[in-house]
Order: structure tokens, then sequence, then C-alpha cells
């Protein structure tokens, strides 16, 4: 690697009321990382986020972010004025990441840079990316800035507006990057010729530590569901070769004894015969001792008992299942993915192939417009009373989608021109005395979490007392 590579990447901070590491990365951007490598660019990639800085564990009077299991935990966090527009909002607000004087020290490092690349992610996170861009372009002012990620692609009009960068790129493909970049005159490093990247992987290798690595094995859905931009940002279903996915695993655990990996893919589970069960079945071939999550979500109805089993024998530790609701006629007009009898029975062949309660949470959507309290309410029952964990998500608004009109006509917030508002954390689409039933479900999901740990307990001990082998 030359001393003074030609092109940064940057990671931004997240501006939000809370955040956690729940295996977040920049898959994005490490992938266009490996991508510019394999091209012959040399990179110098800066992680607003990275908990592991070493100048943050030197800085006095700082308490380390707490980690937990599996590689997840909490970012370092300072806490900031709030927005204008989130004036109103009665809870902290903060900047999640390093410091900024040791991201500018980060961006000194580099003299002239031939290209500053940053990534974005969530709409209601732009205030980061702002941030990261003024700084900079303060340390670099001729050094052209090149925005890209889901929220370029999904407020392009407003990213061109507020934030600061000289280009946002809208596209998914790498080689419309590699277009622009060659016609702005950068071209690759005469320095890097002829030498060969580590991998094709997304970059990680480039992060300060390794916790875990962040799979996709396909991109897209084939599903449409009304509140999901799955569709606008991936319009093709497309699922990569099993056998170089376990390629993947096996470099990052044989190189960097990576045991944790979460699958970042819309639609794991589809077109199993051909694409998971047989991954799956390499794994446990090969004896590794890894441990799979899926943070992202996985469709119930594809877990059957052999799948159940391959899964729970692969290593899956936590899994996340998209129920969004109980209420199938609110199903009906919202997705497709779920029909009455397919939650109970995926979640009785998951018990039966040995996974605890404890491991599978169900995703239950909060806020939805026209969603009634009642029905969040039964939703938790529902999960609870079939044996797993509910967990709320909140609804978080999304440009570009089929319910984008009606969550317009359903807010009291201005979605159209201020993305703050899409934070899951206001439930823009409810309204107040909905939102303030919040706390009682959430103290819901709490005692049905305690009731499904005490049922589970109870049916383990009934088992070992009549000999039945869970
Ligand atoms: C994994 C994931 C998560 C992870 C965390 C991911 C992370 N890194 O932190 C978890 C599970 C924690 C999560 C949580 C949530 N998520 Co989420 N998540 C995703 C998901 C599935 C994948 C993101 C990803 O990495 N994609 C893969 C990479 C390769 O794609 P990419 O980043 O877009 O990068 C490509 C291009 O954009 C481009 N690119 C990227 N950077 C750059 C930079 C430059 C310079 C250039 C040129 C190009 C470029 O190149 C890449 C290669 O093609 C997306 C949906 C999706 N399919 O993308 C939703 C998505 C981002 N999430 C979404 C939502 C709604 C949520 C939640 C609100 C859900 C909830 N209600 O709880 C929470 C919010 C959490 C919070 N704290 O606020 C929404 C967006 C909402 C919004 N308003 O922005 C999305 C779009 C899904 C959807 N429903 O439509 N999420
Ligand atoms: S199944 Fe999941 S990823 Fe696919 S469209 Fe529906 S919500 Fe989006």
């Amino acid at each position: 690697m030359p001393k003074n590579p030609s092109l940064v990447l940057i990671n931004p901070w997240i501006h939000d009321f809370a955040a956690y590491d729940l295996w977040s990365k920049p898959l994005g951007l490490l992938q266009l990382a490996a991508y510019l490598r394999q091209k012959g660019y040399s990179i110098r990639f800066i992680d607003c986020l990275d908990v592991y800085h070493p100048a943050m564990q030197v800085r006095a009077g700082l308490k380390p972010p707490k980690r937990r299991a599996y590689g997840t935990g909490k970012f370092w966090k300072e806490a900031i004025p709030k927005p204008p527009p989130l004036r109103h909002i009665n809870r902290v607000y903060s900047r999640y990441g390093i410091l900024p004087d040791i991201f500018k020290e980060e961006l000194r490092k580099v003299s002239k840079p031939k290209a500053i690349l940053i990534t974005s992610l969530m709409t209601y996170w732009y205030p980061g990316v702002s941030e990261a861009i003024r700084i900079a372009k303060e340390v670099h002012p001729s050094t052209p800035v090149i925005l890209g990620g889901i929220y370029a692609r999904l407020c392009t009009d407003h990213a061109r507006g507020h934030c600061t960068a000289d280009h946002v790129v809208t596209s998914s493909d790498p080689s419309d990057l590699l277009g622009l970049l060659n016609d702005l005159k950068i071209f690759p490093d005469e320095v890097m010729q002829g030498t060969q990247p580590p991998h094709s992987y997304p970059a990680f290798d480039l992060l300060t530590k390794i916790d875990y690595i962040c799979l996709l094995t396909s991109t897209g859905c084939p599903y449409r569901c009304r509140y999901c931009s799955s569709r606008f940002l991936y319009p093709q279903f497309r699922q990569r070769d099993p056998d170089d996915v376990f390629e993947e695993i096996l470099y990052w655990h044989r190189h960097y004894q990576v045991t944790d990996f979460a699958f970042y893919d819309d639609a794991l589970l589809i077109n199993g015969a051909q694409h998971f069960v047989p991954l799956m079945e390499r794994i446990v071939s090969s004896g590794l001792k890894l441990r799979f999550h899926t943070p992202n979500a996985i469709h119930i109805r594809e877990i059957d008992l052999e799948v159940a089993r391959l899964m729970r024998r692969a290593g899956f530790a936590t899994l996340r299942i998209g129920l969004e609701t109980a209420d199938f006629a609110l199903h009906r007009v919202l997705d497709n993915k779920i029909k009455e009898g397919e939650f109970e029975r995926g979640v009785r062949n998951l018990l039966k192939a040995g996974f605890q309660s404890s491991q599978i949470g169900a995703y239950i959507m909060v806020g939805l417009p026209n969603q009634s309290v009642q029905s969040v309410k039964e939703t938790i029952d529902f999960v609870a009373a079939n044996g797993a964990m509910p967990y709320l998500a909140e609804y978080s608004p999304i440009p570009h989608t089929d319910l984008w009109k009606t969550a317009l006509d359903a807010s009291e917030y201005d979605l159209a021109s201020e993305p703050l508002f899409h934070n899951n954390t206001l439930l823009p689409c409810w309204d107040e005395s909905k939102r303030a039933k919040l706390p009682e479900l959430k103290e819901k999901v709490r005692e049905a979490r305690g009731m499904t740990d005490v049922k589970a307990q109870m049916t383990s001990e009934r088992r070992q007392k009549t000999g039945v082998r869970s």
C-alpha cells in the first residue's frame, strides 16, 4: 500500500436518538473498497463508527462502549444539539462514533487524496453524512467528494440540495463509479500496478478489528411489501453461487478466525433447495464451528423441519423472523409474505429442531398508517403464545415505496421535504394518542418475553422428567 492512498472512503457518523451495533457495518462501502482495490486504486478507509479506534481508547475521560454477545454492542457517543425539526422530541440526541477531531486527524494523514467517497444508510441519518462531508472539505478543499449509498438513492434531490458533495451517485453498479472516476481523470495508482489485493470479498480487512462478517448471498427480493424499498433498490432478485459464499465464509474464518456471520439478505431462504440448503450442507459437512445471525429477518414460510434442522446444525445462534403483524387482513393489504398458520408451523419446526425460544425473535411492526394499538398488542400475544420472542420494529416511512403516499397522508410531519421525520423513533404515521401507548407496548413485550422464557423452561423441565429429548 503506498504511503499516500489516492482514495479516501468514509463511513460517516450516525446522528440519532439511539443506535446500536446490531451487526452493523458499511457493507456497500466495503464492497466498493474491494472492487476499487482490484482495479488498482489505493485506499484509506476512515470508519467514524470504529469502536476500536486507537485514539479513542487513550482519550482521558472516555468510557469505552460496552460490547455484548456475538460481536454486537454499543458505539462511542457524544450528546449533540438536536436539529431544529427534532427540537420537540424530549430525548437526548447523539453523534454516534469517534470524536470529530480524531476524524480530522485521520483525514490529515492523507495528503491530497484524488477523491473522497462517502456512504450513507438510513435516510434520517443524513446529518452525520453532511457533517463528515463538511469536515472532509475543510481538510481537503480541492478534492472532489462523491456521495453514494441508500440515503443518496432514496432521497437524491435532498442529498443534492443538503449535502455538499460534489457528486451524488444513485447507482448500485460499481462500474458507474469507475466511469465517474475516469471522467474526473482519477486513474488507478501506478504504484499499485501488479500488486494483488488479498481477496475480492467486501474489504473487512480494512477495519481495525473484525468482530463479525456481514454476508450478502443475494440482492433484491421476489416479494413486494408495500412498506419496503427492496424492489426500488434492487429491481432484480439475484442469488450468488452457494459455493462462492462458502469460500467467502471459509476465507474469513481461516485468515481472521471470524466465527460470527450476519446475513444481510432480504430473501435468504427463497429458492432454498438451490441456494440456502446447499450452502448450509457445505457448512455442516466442513465441521466448522460457526455462528450465524439474521438481523434483517427471514421468511418463516420457508422453514420446514429439514431447513430448521440444517440451520441448527450449521450453527444459527439468533434468528429474526419478519412477521410484522398477526392481523392477516392487514397482511393481505400490505404484503403477501405470510399466511395464516405459517408462523405457527415455522416456529414449531424451529423448536422441534432444538432452538430455544430465546433464539427465535419475531419483528412486529408498530406505527404503520391505519394500524391500531390493539392489533400490535394481539400480535405480541400471538408471538409469545407460539413460543417466540416479540421485537418491536417501529415503522420508518420510505420514499419510492408503495406505502409512501399513504404515509404522507397519515403523518402530521412533512415527510416529503424533511427525511429527519422518517426516523422510526418518532412513529411519524401515528397520532399523539397512539404514540402515547408505546411505553405500554414495550412493557407488554418485556412481559411476553419473560413469560415465553418461563414457558420454555417449564417445557424443557417437563421433557427432562418424561425423558423426551429436545
Ligand atoms: C442490513 C440492514 C439493516 C441492519 C443494519 C445495517 C447497517 N449497516 O447498519 C439492521 C438489521 C440493524 C437494520 C435496522 C434497521 N433498518 Co435496515 N436495512 C438493512 C438492509 C437490508 C441492507 C443494507 C445493506 O448493507 N445493503 C447492502 C449494500 C451492498 O448495499 P448499499 O449499502 O446500498 O451499497 C450499494 C450502493 O448503495 C452503493 N454505495 C454504497 N455506498 C456508496 C458510496 C459511494 C461513494 C458510491 C458511489 C456508491 C455507494 O454501492 C453498494 C454496492 O451496490 C437494507 C435494505 C437493502 N436491501 O439494502 C435495510 C434498510 C436500509 N433498513 C431500513 C429500515 C427501515 C431499518 C429499520 C428502521 C427497521 C426497523 N423498523 O427497526 C432499522 C433502523 C435501525 C436504526 N438504528 O435506526 C430501510 C431504510 C429506512 C430509511 N428510512 O432509510 C431499508 C432500505 C430497508 C427497507 N425496509 O426498505 N437494517
Ligand atoms: S419480504 Fe422483506 S425484503 Fe422482501 S419486499 Fe417484503 S419486507 Fe422487503
